[in-house]
């Protein structure tokens, strides 16, 4: 008994029709082609496993798409222009914002660190001796016509004085443009990272400060006070308040930013809080955690929702998640090798559109770990992808 099942698969906008065996090993060469990339245009007319339903129904995140439009790969390419001392430790830059177009050049700001010594993770820092690679450190910006070559132009956010928020760091910045100004918000060390002192369970404890002006080149006044707090006792985001990543959304500021709720490895997942001015005050989103994994969260308009790139922690890292209404995310796919700490460049990040064009490249980090070695620091490096629906340049 031989079954015969004919099968239609529909690769490039091609129609193929063939015949296989049910009862003998396929040729892999003529079972159904995997339409990554491709737009199948109906579902083949034959029993599917539940894998291939999944990819012909496309629907992971209820995307109105036969292709699924949030998958990629990433791919990196080393930046010119950036000095790093060698890679002695003494020098670093990590946490990249999200890059905007200014006059015909992309900004970006990120934790600078360069200090007389590299990090020392084991008790020896002091108030010139850094604990953590982002301690003792300051924002900083470049500029770049291509994205691949940088000059840094300076520094935008110096550490405050003791003991307003940033006395000890300030760190890990993302930028917001609202109403004709810039804000960068950026977190405001008031004890050493990574001290005991602090209740976070690794030390890294810190709450989120800002600062405006007139112009992405400075000079930048800080508010000078938080503008989000850690949670109340037993909250899920009690412990820390990390990489804050505004968006503007319904007329509003929307705040991404990492919390912490303890546990051994820690659990952390992501929070949205929301105001009518960059200062706040902030309301905490009552459904918090909004994304229930990831570390440095990027985010950027998708359609009519927001898309988010999750990855390093949790149940649901290495994926792409999309809500439609911000607030109730999906895994929309599920990826590999995520840029550390991206940065995307969001040409709409700021326009509050419900017709949200994707992203297509970026700057992330990458760190140089070897401790031992006392050469801890991380590089900026470029990030490309493919979650694009035709991104135009935006002005800002
Ligand atoms: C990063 C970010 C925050 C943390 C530290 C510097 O991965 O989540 O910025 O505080 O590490």
């Amino acid at each position: 008994f031989r079954l015969l099942i004919p099968t239609c698969v529909l690769t490039g906008g091609l129609m193929s029709a063939m015949c296989c065996v049910a009862d003998e090993p396929t040729d892999p060469k003529s079972a159904p082609a995997f339409p990554y990339g491709e737009v199948p245009e109906q579902k083949p007319d034959m029993p599917l496993s539940r894998a291939m339903q999944r990819v012909y129904d496309g629907t992971y995140a209820g995307l109105d798409c036969a292709r699924n439009e949030l998958f990629t790969r990433f791919k990196y390419t080393p930046l010119e222009g950036l000095d790093y001392s060698n890679g002695d430790g003494t020098v670093s830059r990590r946490d990249a914002t999200k890059i905007i177009k200014h006059d015909g050049k992309f900004y970006v700001w990120y934790t600078k660190r360069h200090t007389a010594t590299p990090p020392d993770y084991d008790g020896g820092a002091n108030d010139t001796i850094p604990s953590r690679d982002w301690d003792l450190a300051e924002i900083w910006y470049a500029t770049s016509t291509d994205g691949f070559t940088w000059q840094e132009q300076g520094v935008a956010i110096e550490r405050n004085e003791k003991p307003s928020p940033g006395w000890r760091s300030v760190s890990t910045p993302d930028i917001l443009v609202w109403k004709g100004k810039y804000y960068l918000y950026y977190q405001a060390y008031l004890a050493m990272p990574g001290s005991r002192t602090s209740s976070a369970t690794n030390g890294d404890d810190c709450p989120v400060s800002a600062s405006v002006a007139d112009s992405p080149d400075g000079p930048w006044t800080p508010c000078n006070k938080i503008v989000v707090d850690n949670g109340p006792p037993g909250s899920w985001d009690q412990y820390v308040i990390h990489d804050p990543y505004p968006l503007v959304r319904n007329g509003q500021i929307y705040l991404y930013y990492k919390g912490e709720m303890g546990g051994d490895p820690p659990v952390r997942a992501q929070g949205l809080a929301i105001a009518d001015h960059p200062f706040g005050p902030f309301r905490k989103h009552p459904l918090n955690p909004v994304i229930n994994s990831g570390h440095e969260t990027s985010l950027f308009p998708f359609k009519e929702g927001l898309a988010a790139l999750v990855s390093r922690h949790g149940l649901e890292h290495n994926t792409i998640q999309y809500a439609p209404d911000g607030v109730n995310f999906e895994v929309a796919a599920i990826t590999g090798l995520m840029p550390i700490a991206p940065g995307a460049y969001v040409p709409d990040a700021f326009t509050d559109t419900k017709d949200g064009r994707g992203i297509t490249w970026g700057l992330c980090h990458f760190r140089n770990i070897k401790r031992d070695e006392g050469k801890s620091h991380s590089m900026l490096a470029r990030f490309d992808c493919d979650l694009s629906l035709d991104v135009d340049d935006i002005e800002m």
